[in-house]
């Protein structure tokens, strides 16, 4: 195509900015056991870098690159993922291992390379069993290429909200697995962080405009947060920019993010709280000693008193209120995925997480790599093996996701690769019926993780322009472990074109975690998928009428090894009517 000398001269004009300024930005992490006491309850061994906790913060300004060198001092695999970027062009950085990595083994290096195409609030975490929650994420921020006149602010703050445990996660999700955890009950925090740190706390000064960055780094906690007695407006949700919305209160599952901007009082007289508050409701149980309500110092000066709070209203701004500011148009499916999600057991009289009554096993072979090497067969899903859930879609094609939740616990869903529109959110069962009516010139909110309500649904679009392998899956770091996950085939063609890839280079550091790095899913030819992961399989709903239900949550992401946990059904049924209690006191004193 030529391009008018005005389009060209813009474009050139453009490019000067953004490659003027665009810088490459390296760091060298290595990452090690280190002692912290996070929460000043408890001093404990926990995953930091370079010796230090809480983590260096990752940042940059739009259209930089970081490159993070990354060092594996652990004793086992880790891997790193910068949740919510593309990763367009780009999807072997990814680092889902099974998916489109291998992990990086004990005593290795590997270079992940980040290009900041998207401005926003973003982490960067672990995508190796529950690592993240053991301490390995931060936040990654990617500051605007320009200031638009909707948001202007002075200065950027950044807090972190998460649950954390005493316990390693990663021991947890291993008893959490056998027969001393009889109930299967999801193990609750023992506290909430902010900002990974003991007494987080906000300086401001008056008058000055702040944009408040809000990340949910948490395994299993909602949260709402509020800025008391300060007007607040949302203008970003999961790394897209929104036209700015009044809120009284944000609430953030697993993962989600948000800024608000807030200006600071002509009068220092008085300091504030930032109020963050743990919901009830997505704990199995609340221990008498976890505190939910966490509140967090925003001083003015030094010197002067605290104002009590007012009363918290949970008081969320729905998806469907919330329009980006870049328009991205409503349109009719090309292709449409219906995942029907649940939590049940299998023939290995086991509890399992799964899309479309398969729980997901890493692959002998990640999934990209098979995408890469089988040719024309990468259009087949069969070929990435039986239990990796791959679907396979079209390129520059609309897709829509349905999320049919066939469980009582609400699952907050992430895809990686795409930004998706929220088209529509129920508490009711799904059906072929189920409706929603598209608005006229429609510009649907779009973010990386919506929470499906239980029992409820959810249906997503995005465009497929992002040729890749994306996991698809519960961002609840429980229910991730117990196999809830898909991953979409995204225009496997394309992406052999796209991409140039020697299955020798990654040949020894694969091995080392016990992958392949060619053929299909089994690392063979063709079709025959002879010695392929196959297991477990079928429902076995017999066992329910013996009274004794085993739940093995098995594994995830090539982390080798079952993690399984017996226990009897009664213990399920307690769990059962205790999350119903448990939400029905919410749902009580909500109202009051
Ligand atoms: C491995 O990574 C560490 C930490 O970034 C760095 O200090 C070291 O030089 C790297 N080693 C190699 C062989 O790249
Ligand atoms: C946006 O505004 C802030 C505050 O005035 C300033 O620090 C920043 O450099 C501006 N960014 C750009 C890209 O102009
Ligand atoms: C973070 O996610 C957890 C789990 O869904 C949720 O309980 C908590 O409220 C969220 N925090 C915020 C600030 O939204
Ligand atoms: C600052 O606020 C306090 C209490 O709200 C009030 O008593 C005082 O007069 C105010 N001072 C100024 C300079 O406005
Ligand atoms: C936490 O705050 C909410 C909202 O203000 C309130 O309804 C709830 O009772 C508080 N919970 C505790 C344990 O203090
Ligand atoms: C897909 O979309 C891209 C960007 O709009 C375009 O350059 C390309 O030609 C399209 N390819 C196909 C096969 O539709
Ligand atoms: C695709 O699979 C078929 C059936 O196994 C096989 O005959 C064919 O050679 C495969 N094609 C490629 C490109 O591997
Ligand atoms: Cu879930």
């Amino acid at each position: 195509m030529r391009p008018t000398f005005l389009s060209s001269a813009l474009l050139c004009k453009l490019f000067l900015l953004i490659s003027a300024s665009a810088k490459t930005i390296q760091v060298d992490w290595t990452i090690d056991y280190v002692q912290a006491n996070p929460d000043g309850l408890f001093d404990r061994r926990v995953i930091g870098v370079n010796n230090q906790f809480p983590l260096p913060r990752l940042e940059g300004n739009f259209g930089d690159t970081i490159i993070v060198n990354a060092k594996n001092n652990l004793d086992k695999m880790t891997s790193l993922h910068a949740h919510g970027l593309s990763f367009n062009n780009n999807a072997f950085s990814d680092g889902a291992v099974s998916v489109n990595h291998c992990g990086i083994p004990p005593g290795k290096n590997h270079t992940y390379k980040l290009e900041l195409n998207e401005e926003g609030t973003y982490w960067f975490h672990s995508h190796t069993i529950a690592d993240y929650a053991d301490g390995l994420r931060t936040p990654l921020i990617v500051y605007p290429s320009k200031n638009v006149s909707e948001i202007q602010y002075d200065e950027d703050l950044v807090m972190s909200v998460s649950d954390w445990y005493h316990e390693e996660a990663n021991k947890l999700a291993s008893t959490v697995a056998s027969k001393e955890n009889p109930g299967g009950v999801e193990p609750p925090p023992n506290s909430g962080l902010i900002n990974d740190i003991p007494n987080p706390k906000y300086k401001i000064s008056p008058g000055k405009t702040y944009r408040l960055r809000i990340i949910n780094f948490s395994t299993m906690g909602v949260f709402h947060v509020k800025l008391d007695r300060h007007d607040m407006k949302l203008v970003e949700i999961d790394g897209v920019t929104v036209q700015p919305m009044d809120v009284k209160s944000i609430e953030l599952s697993p993962s989600q993010r948000a800024s608000v901007i807030f200006t600071a009082k002509e009068n220092t007289s008085k300091n504030f709280y930032i109020l963050a508050d743990a919901d009830p409701a997505y704990y199995d149980f609340v221990p008498d000693y976890l505190k939910l309500n966490v509140t967090i110092p925003l001083i003015y000066d030094d010197n002067s008193e605290y104002e009590k709070p007012e009363d918290h209203l949970w008081d969320t701004p729905n998806d469907f209120d919330i329009v980006p500011l870049d328009k991205v148009e409503y349109k009719e499916p090309d292709q449409t995925f219906v995942f029907v999600s649940d939590i049940k057991q299998l023939d290995d009289e086991a509890q399992h997480g799964l899309i479309n009554g398969i729980t997901y096993r890493p692959p002998k072979v990640p999934i990209l790599m098979s995408m890469m090497t089988t040719g024309d067969n990468a259009t087949n899903p069969a070929v990435y093996g039986p239990r990796s859930n791959a679907y396979v879609t079209g390129f520059n094609q609309t897709i829509r996701i349905v999320i049919d939740n066939r469980h009582f616990d609400p699952h907050p869903f992430h895809i990686h690769g795409h930004k998706f529109q929220v088209i529509s959110v129920s508490e009711e069962k799904y059906s072929e019926k189920s409706k929603f009516e598209p608005k006229e010139n429609w510009n649907p909110a779009r973010r990386d993780t919506l929470n499906v309500p239980g029992y409820g649904h959810a249906i997503l679009q995005f465009y497929s322009d992002n040729p890749g392998a994306w996991p698809i899956h519960c961002h609840n770091n429980w229910h991730m472990i117990f196999g809830m996950m898909g991953v979409i085939v995204e225009a496997p063609l394309e992406a052999q074109k796209m991409y140039k890839f020697d299955p020798e280079s990654y040949k020894e550091m694969c091995a080392l975690n016990g992958f392949l790095t060619s053929g299909n899913g089994a690392g063979r030819e063709g079709l025959d998928l002879t010695g392929a992961v196959d297991t477990p399989s079928g429902i076995n709903y017999g066992i329910h009428a013996k009274g004794i239900i085993a739940l093995v949550f098995c594994i995830f992401l090539a982390i080798s090894g079952i993690l399984s946990i017996v226990f009897y059904e009664k213990q399920l049924i307690n769990k059962i009517e205790f999350e119903k209690a448990s939400l029905l006191d919410h749902t009580s004193s909500d109202s009051n």
